[in-house]
Parts: C-alpha cells; sequence; structure tokens
C-alpha cells in the first residue's frame, strides 16, 4: 500500500508543490494501491464496451460499443457508470496529495474523462496541445483554483504516448489555438506565443497509480502509443475552495449540453475527496 502523504518525507512534498507553482505542473508519486489498479482495469474496460453496473450511462464517448479502433478513446464521466471506476477517481489519497501540493483546503471532482489510448501508433490516438481553460472558461469565473489531476492506471513509458507538458507556460495567460483534437504538430503551429516565450517540452512519463498535476492553464498533449499495451487513465479535473462558477453559464457550446457544474451538490457525481 502506498504511504499516505503524512508519512513521506516533507522534503518531497515540498520540492513538488515548489514545481507545481514554477513549472505548472509536477508528478505525484504512486498513491493509488495495486490491488485497486487492477480491479479497476476490467470495469474500464467493461464501460468501454458499454456495460454501465449502476444502470447509468456515462456523459457521452467516443468509444464505447462503437469504438474506433486505433483512436483516442474518451468516456465524458465514467465514474457514475461503475462503482470501482468511481472508488478509483475519488480516491482519499488523491485528495491528501492534491491538498498538500496547492495548499487547497477543500479539493472536489467537478469532471472526469476515461482515456484508452490504443496501442499501435495511430495518429488520431494523439491529443493536440491546449489548455484546458480555454474548454472551460465561460464556466468558471476567472482566476477559479481549477486543475487536473491525470491519474495513470497503466505504467505510462515514453513509447505509450505520455502527456508532455511545456513548463512555465501557465504564465504566458489565455492564448488563441487550443486543439485536444488536433494532431501534435498541426495545433502547435496555431498557438500564437507571446514574446520571448520559450516552447520546450517535457515528458510526464509515470508508473502506475501515479498522477501528474497541471495548472489550467499549461500546455499540454500527447503523441501516439507505440507501444504494445494501452494507456489506460483518467484526467481528473478539480476545483477547491477558491473556484467559483459562472452563473448562468452557457452549457451549450460545449459537452452537449451538459452542464458539469450544475451537478457539484452531488456528491454521486462530484466527490469532495479533501476537506469538508
Ligand atoms: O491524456 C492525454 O494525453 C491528454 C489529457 C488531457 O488533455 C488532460 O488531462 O487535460
Amino acid at each position: 500500500m502506498p504511504a499516505p502523504v503524512a508519512l513521506v518525507d516533507a522534503a518531497v512534498v515540498r520540492e513538488k508543490s515548489a514545481q507545481y507553482q514554477r513549472d505548472g505542473f509536477c508528478i505525484a508519486p504512486p498513491v493509488v494501491p495495486p490491488e485497486l489498479l487492477a480491479r479497476v482495469i476490467p470495469r474500464m474496460d467493461a464501460v468501454r464496451h458499454g456495460e454501465y453496473e449502476t444502470g447509468k450511462k456515462p456523459l457521452n464517448s467516443w468509444a464505447g460499443p462503437n469504438d474506433t479502433p486505433g483512436k483516442l478513446s474518451k468516456i465524458d464521466q465514467a465514474h457514475v457508470a461503475d462503482r470501482t471506476i468511481f472508488e478509483t477517481i475519488a480516491h482519499p489519497a488523491i485528495g491528501e496529495w492534491v491538498a498538500a501540493l496547492t495548499g487547497a483546503k477543500r479539493v472536489q471532482v467537478w469532471a472526469v474523462q476515461m482515456l484508452h489510448k490504443p496501442p499501435g501508433g495511430d495518429a488520431r490516438g494523439a491529443v493536440g496541445w491546449h489548455q484546458d481553460l480555454y474548454y472551460w472558461n465561460t464556466w468558471w469565473q476567472p482566476n477559479s483554483d481549477v486543475f487536473t489531476a491525470w491519474l495513470a492506471i497503466s505504467d505510462v513509458r515514453e513509447e505509450s504516448g505520455p502527456m508532455h507538458f511545456v513548463p512555465g507556460s501557465h504564465r504566458w495567460g489565455l492564448l488563441e489555438g487550443s486543439d485536444f483534437f488536433g494532431s501534435v504538430d498541426e495545433s502547435k503551429r496555431k498557438i500564437a506565443l507571446p514574446p520571448k516565450a520559450e516552447w520546450k517540452d517535457v515528458s510526464g512519463a509515470m508508473p502506475a497509480g501515479a498522477f501528474s498535476l497541471h495548472h489550467r492553464l499549461t500546455f499540454h498533449g500527447s503523441q501516439p502509443n507505440l507501444s504494445d499495451s494501452p494507456r489506460r487513465s483518467f484526467a481528473i479535473h478539480l476545483c477547491t475552495e477558491k473556484a467559483v462558477p459562472i452563473p448562468n453559464r452557457n452549457i451549450d457550446t460545449q459537452g452537449g449540453g451538459y452542464d458539469y457544474l450544475g451537478h457539484l451538490d452531488n456528491p454521486a457525481i462530484c466527490p469532495v475527496i479533501y476537506g469538508g
């Protein structure tokens, strides 16, 4: 069982927290126990194949029973469909670590993407460069403390198409040109960098059970999976006590009309994973 954050050397927490502030991302050590990882993998596959344990459907999918071979499968709100997936994304060690890394008093899940990047190197497995806030800024008030914990369920090696991050890009402001759905190279060409900004990206490879934490403005993207096994993960979108939804937000522009923030009072959809 991985050590709870209270038992981890305080210097490790300080170093990773400083990296998050400086670079806009950091990678926490494995926090989700191997036995839970082993249990959740078949449940992820069940949801991808349209089997919903709770009887509730995930929000939408690029996959499920209509899986396109080679393409990244992205299933939103998969945790409502399956109890083991819920247990994984709401694991208290994630909340405890996120609070230690960011100083948050309260950490709440507000959205989840289940991501399955198939092996074989198909270009449609890639994720274009983007800043998350580009997709969220019509929902959250400016400067809301919202970010992503990206939890590796399988070992994510260089050849698996890990996320890459651009250190320091969280200080560039919100730029035009983000494109999650575009190719990595094309999406990069569309981004107009601020004067003197230097683009240098680094790999977020990590072992199963670990997670990366990235700021809402940090540029990130990922290449196809060249390995011979799937890259499995959850992007867990989190908010803290310093995040405020926009009232009467326009929910029709994204998410097919689904109001993610309309469920913040429902612990079965938006669990609080740290604090009260
Ligand atoms: O899984 C990936 O490669 C990208 C995920 C992503 O864009 C995110 O977690 O915000």
